[in-house]
């Protein structure tokens, strides 16, 4: 983990290190498009001859039905159904609070403005497979889709190589009532949503995580359908703010659990104190070796670093300017700073919440802006499920109000029909 002092640091050097990782690798996008066009040829029978290339298995089928489901679920352990319960139960409670029908506004007397949400009426979601099975990612992409009021949500996961999904995945289809899955991972699994195949209906808007595969091959579709995506994505990271306060022992686990995640993850930690930073690092270096996972976690440090600053405000100046997707503030003095706070996908307040609560049970979306796009992005919420529809009504004393000024500027305009679809109700 390369250790940098802020004082030290170039404008340009600092501008570096917000960078993330990008490599341009052509041969992925063109692997990609070679995927979608088959999909889009080909359906069904594309999906399953990816479904033997890339994940080793001859489905009979592309979906797991109901019954199937029920079946897998069976076998889940009894900590895990109460664990994948409690989280179900603090994630509905948390996203049904944002369901808040608007007022509606007169902006003049008898002219009457308003929005209502509708649900996107499809919706597909993306659970990857693959070095880690996430049922977290289930919960925190069906739940809100399911507060939202979709009509149909599409689950596209890959299958493991006996042709199923976990016990996991399968007991939270159950509990969320959502009776497929459909068995297809990767781009293949992108493009079916996008363009629809014989099993896999096309969707409205995709969400979900997954590799760079995926990624690029939701950037592509999102181009040529009509299909939205969710935001752009990038490798999982996290940005440590802390002071003295901070325990190194906290602060390794949590740049540790960020690094497990994959090779090409970030865990940054920005600190006023070397002390701290001393013994984060030794820290990182002992649990380390205990990890399951270590040599991916090895490697995302390596690709990590530490900031040593004089100030949590100018720590807070440097986060902002990183955006990151997850922001912890270890400091017990976290209050003043949230006002500071300008761009963050989730924020993680005290020397008590680590990122891990907000990633599984806490509540919060784990769906969140990577690679600097907190800037400009919202993580998923039951927002991202729904349409905001404006409505308007007129009544005759709002014509009278509103009618010269919209005459005025469209003859400002030079548009004479917008001007009579005013004066000819006027006239009446
Ligand atoms: N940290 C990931 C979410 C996750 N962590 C799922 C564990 N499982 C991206 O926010
Ligand atoms: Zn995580």
């Amino acid at each position: 983990m390369k250790i940098y002092n802020y004082k030290d640091l170039s404008e340009q050097k600092i501008k570096e290190l917000c960078l993330r990782q990008q490599e341009d690798d052509r041969s992925i996008a063109e692997t990609v498009q070679e995927i979608i066009s088959q999909v889009k040829a080909r359906g069904d029978l594309a999906l399953f001859d990816y479904a033997k290339a890339f994940d080793k298995v001859a489905l009979q089928k592309i979906f797991l039905d109901k019954q199937e489901l029920d079946n897998l679920s069976q076998s889940i352990p009894v900590e895990a159904k109460k664990a994948i319960d409690q989280a179900y139960q603090n994630i509905r409670k948390f996203h049904a609070a944002q369901i808040n029908p608007e007022e509606i506004i007169e902006t003049m007397p008898g002219v009457n403005c308003w929005r209502e949400a509708r649900p996107i009426e499809r919706v597909g979601l993306y659970i990857p497979g693959g070095t880690a099975v996430l049922p977290s990612t289930f919960l925190m992409l069906a739940i809100p889709a399911m507060l939202a009021g979709c009509k149909e949500i599409i689950v596209c996961s890959p299958p493991q190589s006996d042709g199923k999904t976990n016990c996991y995945l399968a007991y939270c289809a159950k509990l969320l009532g959502i009776d497929k899955i459909f068995l297809a991972g990767g781009a293949q699994a992108i493009a079916a949503m996008a363009y629809g195949s014989e099993s896999i209906p096309k969707t409205d808007k995709i969400f979900g995580p997954g590799n760079r595969y995926v990624t690029t091959a939701k950037q592509a579709i999102q181009s040529s359908t009509l299909t939205a995506i969710d935001m752009p994505a990038g490798p999982s990271e996290v940005l440590v703010l802390a002071d003295e306060s901070a325990n190194p022992a906290f602060l390794a686990a949590d740049l540790l659990a960020q690094a497990e995640h994959g090779t090409d993850s970030q865990s940054i930690l920005v600190c006023t104190d070397p002390d701290i930073i001393r013994k984060t690092i030794e820290e990182i270096n002992l649990q380390l070796d205990a990890l399951p996972r270590k040599d991916i976690a090895a490697k995302a440090i390596e690709n990590s670093y530490t900031l040593l600053v004089s100030s949590v405000e100018e720590g807070m100046k440097f986060s902002n300017l990183y955006a990151p997707e997850h922001l912890i503030i270890a400091t017990e003095k976290y209050k003043a700073l949230v006002p500071l706070i300008l761009n963050a996908g989730s924020v993680f307040l005290g020397n008590l919440t680590p990122e891990s609560a907000g990633d599984y049970a806490s509540g919060t979306n784990h769906t969140l802006p990577t690679s600097g796009f907190a800037r400009s992005y919202s993580g998923v919420s039951v927002d991202s499920f729904v349409k905001k529809i404006t409505f308007q009504h007129i009544s005759p004393q709002g014509l009278r109000n509103i009618g010269p000024t919209v005459e005025t500027l469209a003859a400002a305009e030079g548009l004479q029909a917008h001007q009579n679809a005013i004066s000819i109700r006027l006239k009446n």
